[in-house]
């Protein structure tokens, strides 16, 4: 199997984060779907990454994100990472949606940004900007004094977490959400050393 990922994709960090924890061996193809080169709309109609190539001669793929996660949680049931019982369930999953809702409107900004400042809309970037400070404030609620978003083990609703935070201090440094919610501050720094996470951290 083939996860096609850019090192900057905070939802494909998620699905290479669960391919490292539960030790499945993957070819990763490094592959950046704004370069014009890109092979990415071959496996995703979308144009996104990540996605999983499972066969490549019949072009069977998977994307996006959350339904690549629930594919290798079925294909390998253990660590457990999504759990089974409804409500840590769906919590894990609306943490999921909350950290990726984030982490989606932050890209939005990176990308109008990129454009030439007569383009950019100021409404637009404020409008994203408010998911990501209520979106935060939301998150710190959730993890309160809890050491795992749901539960007492890791799950994708820390891993989704994870990322989500990570990318903010990639590409948004300048937002103080450590200062702001010293909780995930704390989270951040408990889960930094953990191996999947450190082989995975966003670079350029
Ligand atoms: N909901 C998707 C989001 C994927 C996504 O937005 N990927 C970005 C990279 S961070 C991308 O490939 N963008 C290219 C584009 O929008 O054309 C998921 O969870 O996989």
């Amino acid at each position: 199997m083939k996860l096609i990922a850019s090192l900057t994709s905070p939802f494909a960090r998620k699905v290479r984060i669960v391919l490292a924890e539960k030790q499945l061996e993957h070819e990763l193809v490094v592959d950046i779907p704004w370069n014009a080169e890109t092979q990415v709309p071959q496996f995703n109609p979308l144009g996104k990454v990540p996605v999983l190539v499972i066969n490549e001669q019949e072009h069977t793929s998977l994307f996006d994100s959350r339904v690549i996660v629930e594919y290798l949680e079925r294909l390998v049931p253990s660590p457990v990472l999504i759990p089974k019982a409804a409500e840590a369930y769906i919590q894990t999953k609306r943490q999921e949606a909350l950290a990726d809702g984030i982490a989606d409107a932050a890209a939005t900004i990176f990308i109008e940004q990129k454009r030439s400042q007569a383009l950019q809309s100021a409404e637009w970037i404020a409008r994203q900007q408010q998911k990501i400070d209520l979106g935060l404030q939301a998150m710190s609620q959730v993890l309160g004094d809890k050491l795992f978003f749901v539960g007492e083990e890791l799950s994708l609703a820390d891993i989704s977490s994870v990322c989500c935070l990570g990318y903010l201090d990639l590409r948004f440094a300048e937002i103080a959400w450590r200062s702001q919610y010293p909780n995930l501050a704390n989270f951040m720094t408990r889960l930094a050393d953990r191996e999947s996470i450190k082989q995975t951290i966003p670079m350029v």
